[in-house]
């Protein structure tokens, strides 16, 4: 087959830009690697319209059939959002605290270890990740942990006081 070239295929789908077409004969003028490049985000289509290319006797090629002529191209990575929940007191006495992270576009692999937390807050806290169900709006619960620094001051404050007055019995109050 010959006369091939990026100029006889078409390209469709929803994908902006400038794109440019560039075909490759693998060698036997068969089988040729269309390369698309110069997209914005969205569905490429490749097709061949008719009679762009002969063969040896003259016969112009027929429009293209495809199983699968389209390819999704996302260049644009998501970003994230993180905020107080609505609905979440600000102090409050209570945990879990509740934040709401919103993506600006679906995501897979959002799992608990991804939530980094930091803050004055002491001892150790879990983080619990719940999808809405649509795959971008996330809540995440800040649980205290137990057996946190936080939660064993009490015990060392009490002890300590238990100490101060021990040591204290012994000395006869001053007259
Ligand atoms: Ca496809
Ligand atoms: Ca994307």
């Amino acid at each position: 087959m010959t006369g091939f070239t990026g100029a006889d295929v078409t390209i469709s789908g929803t994908a902006g830009g400038t794109k440019t077409v560039t075909v490759n004969d693998s060698g036997d003028h068969m089988t040729y690697d269309v390369a698309v490049s110069g997209m914005t985000d969205g569905t490429v289509v490749a097709s061949i319209g008719a009679s762009g290319a002969q063969d040896a006797a003259g016969n112009m090629n027929t429009a293209s059939s495809s199983g699968d002529n389209s390819v999704t191209y996302d260049h644009t990575p998501p970003t994230v959002t993180v905020n107080q929940a609505s609905g979440q007191s600000d102090p409050t006495s209570t945990s879990p605290i509740h934040f709401t992270a919103v993506f600006s576009e679906a995501v897979s692999g959002f799992q608990n270890g991804d939530v980094t937390m930091g803050g004055t807050a002491g001892g150790s806290m879990t983080a619990s990740v719940t999808n809405s169900g649509d795959n971008r709006t996330f809540d995440i619960a800040i649980t205290a942990s137990p057996g946190t620094s936080r939660l064993r001051t009490p015990h060392r404050w009490s002890r300590s006081r238990r100490r101060r007055s021990a040591s204290s019995t012994p000395g006869a109050p001053r007259t």
